[in-house]
């Protein structure tokens, strides 16, 4: 038994696959009878105790929790064979001894340094993460190539702008992976996929098998950008960069990398690929040779056409990503975004009117530089909710988009500093209202790098509401800014020490922005 002092740069320790589990390669390997312990009983838990049991391994789930929902799914697999401890007694120590497994499938939440994933390593039992086991539960023949991509930020946008081009290519596709469905589920779809566009998270990377020779084989794979983020998680940026990284290994036609962004270029350049696949690159300027690019309003080709040396092929133009009948600006992002997408379309050989077909067909999530009142009728202040920037990476990306900025900020800022996004952004900020248990922080970033700019702190109203919150944000933001300003919710911060979520946040910012503008039906002159 080997076991890997530092895997992927994480120090906690990971056994090598043994002979019953190396040769579990497609859905037709010896699967019957496999002693597997599956930890956590979440999406990924259940999708992959539900397909294990399909196959006749012999399936034991943990999870700490012992909620409603957790006692209802135990509740199926147990009708269904399955062995399930609810409960935190049961997730520090194997519930048997480990000479009892073969293999322990995990869910990406869980920490590499879990007790009990620590005791497998230490007892040589190998671990795999539900995205290791899709893979290798594909059918031997015709099985679905996948199109793989990750990144700080953007992946779930570029997950289904991918897809959208896919099905626009009369393909049947699907999303899959952190972005919401598991892997293991959409194989099991009863009417085959042709492909699918796959988003991967730095959990689910770090879960890949120790035996990459058998492991996933991506035709494509990109890394959208890498920012500090997940780092309680993975120990450092290295560690996170590296787990992204291994998003390349294997790829067999095309790493799609993003030009302004080095760091996902040397991660190409450190992959282990099939022979004959080729670096890609994105770029908002003019493509180089292999590259996509913006070359004034039309986004273009230059990787995936013959004649590359000399020319590029149109793919769409930046009109085609505006909402019908819109005139906002397209951020910067949402090219990249889309260039990403295509980048992995066309290495599948998607035609060029499908990317351009895609990508209008495609409607973005909600809380995404999302304008939710147009400057006319606001004495032409643009409102924009992208509630969705939980960290400053993305808010630089929204910051960027518009020229002079009222930004609304601060929340939960989960050990990050913001001095980065105020020194490039300082000089068009208008004013700052900031609110949440962090807004400190931002507030020393603004006093250090753009001192002029007028700064309003927010306090939740004494024995108020959230909507109460975000009515005097809107109003303090009203009052400072100018005409064709941009009031914008980036907060860079996650939103759970005052809102729900990032979105319960959006739309309490975009009803209280509702409230203030709307006229009252009958009160109109
Ligand atoms: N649990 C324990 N002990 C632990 C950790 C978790 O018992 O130490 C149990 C929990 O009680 C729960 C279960 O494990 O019952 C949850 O497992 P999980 O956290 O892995 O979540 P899943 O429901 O399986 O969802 C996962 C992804 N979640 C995470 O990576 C945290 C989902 O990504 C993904 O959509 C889903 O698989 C399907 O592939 C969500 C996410 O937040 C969207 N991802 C992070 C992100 O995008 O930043 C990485």
């Amino acid at each position: 038994m080997r076991v890997f002092d530092s895997w992927l740069g994480n120090p906690n320790p990971r056994a090598d696959d043994t002979d019953r589990v190396r040769e579990l390669r497609h859905l037709t390997s010896r699967w019957a009878g496999l002693r597997t312990l599956v930890t956590g009983i979440g999406l990924s838990g259940f999708a992959a105790a539900d397909a294990l049991l399909e196959v006749g391994a012999e399936v034991v789930v943990v999870d700490a929790a012992t909620g409603e929902a957790q006692r209802e799914k135990a509740q199926l697999l147990e009708v269904l064979g399955a062995t399930v401890h609810l409960g935190p007694e049961h997730v520090g120590a194997p519930p048997v001894p480990w000479d009892a497994f073969d293999l322990v499938v995990t869910s990406p939440g869980w920490h590499p340094d879990a007790p009990l994933l620590v005791s497998a390593a230490l007892a040589g039992v190998p671990v795999w993460g539900d995205v290791e086991l899709a893979w290798r539960m594909r059918p031997e023949t015709g099985a679905a190539p996948w199109l793989t991509l990750t990144g700080t930020n953007g992946k779930t946008t570029v997950v289904e702008l991918l897809a959208s081009m896919l099905r626009a290519a009369g393909l049947r596709a699907t999303s899959a992976g952190n972005v919401g469905t598991p892997l293991v589920e959409a194989l099991r779809h009863p009417h085959a996929y042709e492909v699918l566009a796959v988003e991967l998270s730095s959990y689910q990377l770090h879960w890949l098998s120790t035996d990459l020779e058998s492991s996933v084989r991506p035709r494509a794979s990109a890394v959208l950008n890498i920012a500090p983020d997940h780092l309680d998680w993975h120990g450092s940026l290295e560690a996170y960069a590296l787990a992204k990284g291994r998003i390349y290994q294997n790829t067999e036609v095309a790493c799609v990398y993003n030009v302004a962004d080095p760091r996902t270029e040397d991660l190409v350049r450190e992959a282990d690929v099939v022979e004959g696949a080729r670096a890609v690159g994105f770029t908002r300027g003019a493509p180089g040779l292999s590259m996509l690019g913006l070359v004034e309003d039309v986004l273009c080709d230059r990787a995936f056409v013959e004649q590359r040396q000399s020319h590029a092929a149109e793919l769409c133009s930046l009109a085609d990503l505006r909402p019908e009948g819109s005139s906002d600006p397209v951020p910067p992002h949402t090219v990249e975004n889309v260039l990403a997408a295509a980048a992995l379309a066309r290495a599948h050989g998607v035609p060029q009117v499908a990317v351009r077909n895609g990508a209008r067909a495609f409607t973005p999530a909600p809380h995404r530089v999302a304008t939710v009142l147009d400057p006319a009728r606001s004495a032409g202040v643009r409102y924009v909710d992208d509630s969705k920037a939980t960290n400053a990476h993305a808010a630089n990306a929204s910051l960027a988009t518009f020229e002079h900025v009222v930004w609304i900020a601060g929340g939960d800022a989960k050990g990050a500093s913001f001095d980065d996004l105020v020194r490039a952004h300082g000089p068009r900020l208008r004013a700052a209202v900031l609110i949440g248990r962090d807004r400190d922080l931002v507030a020393d970033a603004l006093r250090r790098h753009a001192p002029d700019v007028p700064v309003a702190a927010v306090d939740l109203p004494q024995d108020g509401s959230v909507s109460d919150l975000m009515d005097l944000v809107v109003a303090r933001a009203a009052d400072l800014a100018r005409a064709d300003d941009t009031v914008l919710l980036a907060p860079a911060c996650a939103s759970w020490d005052q809102f729900r979520s990032y979105g319960h946040r959006g739309d309490e910012f975009a009803a209280a922005v509702a409230r203030r503008f709307t006229t009252p039906p009958g009160a109109g002159a």
